[in-house]
Formats: C-alpha cells, sequence, structure tokens
C-alpha cells in the first residue's frame, strides 16, 4: 500500500477535494481525510489496472507495479485494503463536518468508485477492447472510468464545506468537462508522452487496441476537444459568485499537462 501510494502520483483528486472546500470557505485540514480517502480509492484502482489480468503493465508512476514488487496475491489484497480504509477514514476524522454531510461523501465515493463508475466503465473498457465503438460508448467509458472520481472529488469538497445545491449543481458541470477532458489527454499522452517523464510506460493503449479519443478522432481532433472541454468547465465556473481561480488553473492543467 505504501510502496504504491508514496511513489509520487499528481495528487491531481485530492487536491480538488481541498480547493472545491476552499471556494466555500472550506479548510483544508477539515477536508483532508477526504482529500487522502480519494487518493486511496485512485491508488486502489491504479493497482488494479495494472494487475495482469487488466492492463498487465510494469510501471507506474516511475516505479515497479505492486504485483511485479509484491506478487499478485499482495497487490490485489493492496488494493482491497486501500478501498475499506479509504471509507474507514472518512467516517472516523472528520469531526468538524455534520454527520449528513459526511454521509454524503460516502454515498459519492461509493457512487463513484462502483457500478455506476470506475468498475461500470472499466468493463465496458475490457468489453470494447479490439473493437470499433461509437462516440457515445467512448463518451461512456471516460466519464464512468475516469470521470465520476473526479466529479465526486469536487463535489465532496464542495459538500463538507456546505455549498448549496445550486452550487452543487455548477460544480458537476465544471467537473463533468474536467473528467472527459482529463481522460482524453491521458489517451493522447499515451501517444505523445515520454514514458520516463509519464512514469508509465508509454504507447500501451495502441498495443491493447483500447478505444480511445485519438483512435476515434485522431490526435489533432482529441486535443481540440479536450480543449473545448476544458474552455467549458471554466466558463461553468463564472455562474458561481464566487473565488474559483485555483478550479480554473487546475483545469488549465489539464490540458496543458506532460504526465
Ligand atoms: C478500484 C473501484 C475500482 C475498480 C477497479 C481497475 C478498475 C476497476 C478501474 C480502473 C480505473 C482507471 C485506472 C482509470 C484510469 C484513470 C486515469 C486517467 C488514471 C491516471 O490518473 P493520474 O494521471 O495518475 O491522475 P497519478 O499517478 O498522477 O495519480
Amino acid at each position: 500500500m505504501k510502496h504504491s501510494l508514496f511513489s509520487g502520483g499528481k495528487r491531481f483528486r485530492a487536491v480538488l477535494v481541498v480547493e472545491s472546500a476552499k471556494v466555500f470557505g472550506g479548510r483544508a485540514e477539515d477536508v483532508l481525510p477526504t482529500a487522502c480517502a480519494v487518493e486511496y480509492i485512485h491508488t486502489y484502482s491504479l493497482i488494479h489496472d495494472d494487475l495482469p489480468a487488466i492492463d498487465n503493465d510494469d510501471l507506474r508512476r516511475g516505479v515497479s507495479t505492486c504485483h511485479v514488487a509484491f506478487g499478485e496475491d499482495i497487490a490485489i489484497l493492496a488494493g482491497d485494503a486501500l478501498y475499506s480504509e479509504a471509507f474507514r477514514l472518512i467516517s472516523t476524522l472528520q469531526k468538524a463536518n455534520d454527520p449528513q454531510s459526511i454521509i454524503q461523501v460516502i454515498r459519492e465515493l461509493a457512487t463513484a468508485s462502483g457500478v455506476s463508475g470506475m468498475v461500470g466503465g472499466q468493463v465496458v473498457d475490457i468489453q470494447s477492447e479490439g473493437k470499433t465503438v461509437d462516440e457515445e460508448t467512448l463518451r461512456f467509458i471516460h466519464e464512468k472510468k475516469t470521470g465520476e472520481l473526479i466529479k465526486a472529488s469536487v463535489r465532496s469538497g464542495a459538500i463538507l464545506a456546505c455549498a448549496s445545491n445550486r452550487e452543487l449543481e455548477v460544480l458537476t458541470d465544471y467537473a463533468t468537462n474536467l473528467g472527459l477532458a482529463f481522460q482524453i489527454t491521458d489517451d493522447v499522452l499515451d501517444i505523445v508522452g515520454d514514458t520516463a517523464i509519464l512514469g508509465k510506460t508509454a504507447g500501451s493503449d495502441a498495443r491493447r487496441g483500447k478505444v480511445t479519443y485519438p483512435a476515434v478522432f485522431g490526435l489533432k481532433k482529441s486535443e481540440e476537444m479536450a480543449k473545448i472541454m476544458v474552455d467549458r468547465a471554466k466558463d461553468a465556473l463564472k455562474r458561481l459568485n464566487r473565488n474559483t481561480d485555483t478550479l480554473a488553473d487546475l483545469a488549465d492543467f489539464v490540458y496543458e499537462r506532460r504526465f
């Protein structure tokens, strides 16, 4: 668990929890357990995604993947344990937050990582390998596999900081576009990125016949689509009468990132 958690990673989803809370006057220390829980869930998904039965990758965050370092049995269990620990963390440590908000956050994260989120997206992703899929299926895979956890991260920070329902709707619009853009840039980086900078092996999507935006639309159009989504995410923020500069910067980062 420590090997995979502390080998690096951008902490993008954890940062989203904290920065989203700050927009509504929340304090970082009050949402850190949730930010860490999101990172645990994300790391769990990476460990399982890298397993021989799924993507069979050797390199993650610049080090050996969990199963290469410790064996498949321990990697499966490390992922399982991170998932349980995530919810234990949320349920025990947030004394500053009201119980209703904590329950809502648990629901958001369980939904985002389960059958209506990461697992559902991953199933369709696996079943689509080597096939031709339409745009709707491609979007479904990306939104579920990657977008839902990003959306839940943004919403959870805001929920703990007592954002209103209208504010949450605006953030959902922001995060939906952000999540889709994030996975499109991930697909693009798999083609144009450098293994040493990415910390994971470039070119693996094509080798595996994965359905990706560049595979369906080409590289240039995919980059344009990512930019459009980042701009839509930033536009959504303008509907909030709050300081959202950091959330806007994070959207720019998604388009500009090289890892
Ligand atoms: C673990 C709930 C659960 C389900 C298992 C394996 C799986 C089903 C789902 C995989 C989901 C997955 C790995 C989606 C890819 C998302 C993605 C773009 C990962 C890379 O995220 P970065 O770039 O990585 O934020 P770092 O290392 O920076 O954190």
